[in-house]
């Protein structure tokens, strides 16, 4: 896990590194406020921070401070290094939003074991964040997750005027393999047959179920030539080979509608899901195993 140490005293930063990385953390140091604000604030930038009070530009209080303001979708764990100990220092801190402190000169076990109360709770956030995000059956986006992301991929979309296409899919005939085969060979299908057309996926796209054996797939900057070519990829990944299960080794298609959306016809979501929708249902009724734009 990687933690970010903010100080402007080199020794400290080096003893800091030091035992951190001893204990098994991956250190980002930030010489001053200003860069500790811009690394916290890094997409993927640290959830652990151990922030030096006093630093020049912007101190630790302004750093905890803005990155509690800053509405981020993870949460930072802060702890404040401070030589003022004294309570109304305190407050100070954990009211500007620090999570904790730790008087300077510090002991390193005292810092040891800071860190540590701090990663479980930067552990039980993102457990909690997956179980609130993630189906339980597949493991791609749920349906609330899928669906939030679309709304923030078009608005963003939008504004870059790119072209975003969404995909629409459902398995065929997915009743009778239930009904042949039990459900729990079902549910074993579904989950391979998330997988393997989450492969045919760019790495930037995301993939949801909506509901059932309906499954969602956001492709922002695709534009519909591009999306018929990974939809067409999709569809034949689960038509070219049988899922093996307990039950039997188990032949199932699935046919995918297709909607874009570029700068030219702006709509709301409502609008391009129903789209994606009517283009599914027509191939459906082209006989299915298919892809419709
Ligand atoms: P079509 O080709 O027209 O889509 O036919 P279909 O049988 O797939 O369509 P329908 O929507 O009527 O049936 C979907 C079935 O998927 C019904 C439901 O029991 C099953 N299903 C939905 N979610 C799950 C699941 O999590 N596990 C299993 N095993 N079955 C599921
Ligand atoms: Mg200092
Ligand atoms: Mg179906
Ligand atoms: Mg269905």
């Amino acid at each position: 896990m990687k933690v970010l140490v903010a100080d402007d005293d080199p020794v400290s930063v080096f003893y800091l590194q030091d035992v951190l990385s001893e204990w098994g953390y991956e250190v980002v140091v930030a010489t001053d406020g200003l860069a500790a604000e811009a690394i916290l604030r890094q997409e993927d930038g640290p959830l652990l921070a151990v922030l030096d009070w006093m630093m020049p530009g912007r101190d630790g209080i302004d750093v905890c401070h803005n990155i509690r303001q800053a509405g981020m979708a993870r949460y930072v764990y802060m702890i404040m290094l401070t030589s003022r100990t004294e309570t109304e220092f305190i407050v100070a801190a954990m009211n500007a939003g620090a999570d904790d402190y730790v008087a300077k000169p510090f002991i390193a076990e005292e810092m040891r074991v800071r860190v540590r109360a701090g990663r479980r709770i930067v552990d039980l956030e993102q457990e909690l964040r997956r179980q609130a995000t993630r189906d339980a059956l597949t493991g791609i986006f749920n349906r609330g997750a899928i669906l939030d992301l679309l709304q923030k991929e078009m608005a963003r979309q939008a504004r870059a005027s790119n072209c975003l296409s969404l995909i629409f899919a459902d398995l065929d005939h997915f009743k009778r393999i239930n009904d042949s085969y039990g459900h729990l060979a079902g549910d074993e299908v579904l989950r391979e047959a998330t997988r393997r057309m989450a492969s045919a996926l760019r790495n930037y796209d995301a993939f949801g179920r909506y509901g059932g054996e309906e499954l969602l797939a956001v492709l922002p900057d695709c534009d519909p030539e591009h999306a018929l070519f990974v939809a067409e990829r999709m569809r034949s990944v689960m038509a070219d080979t049988s899922v093996p299960t307990a039950y039997g080794v188990i032949a199932v298609t699935v046919s995918i509608g297709i909607a874009s959306m570029n700068a030219a016809n702006a709509m709301d979501m409502t609008e391009l899901l129903h789209r994606a929708d009517s283009a599914l249902y027509a191939a459906k009724m082209q006989g299915r195993n298919c892809v419709i734009a």
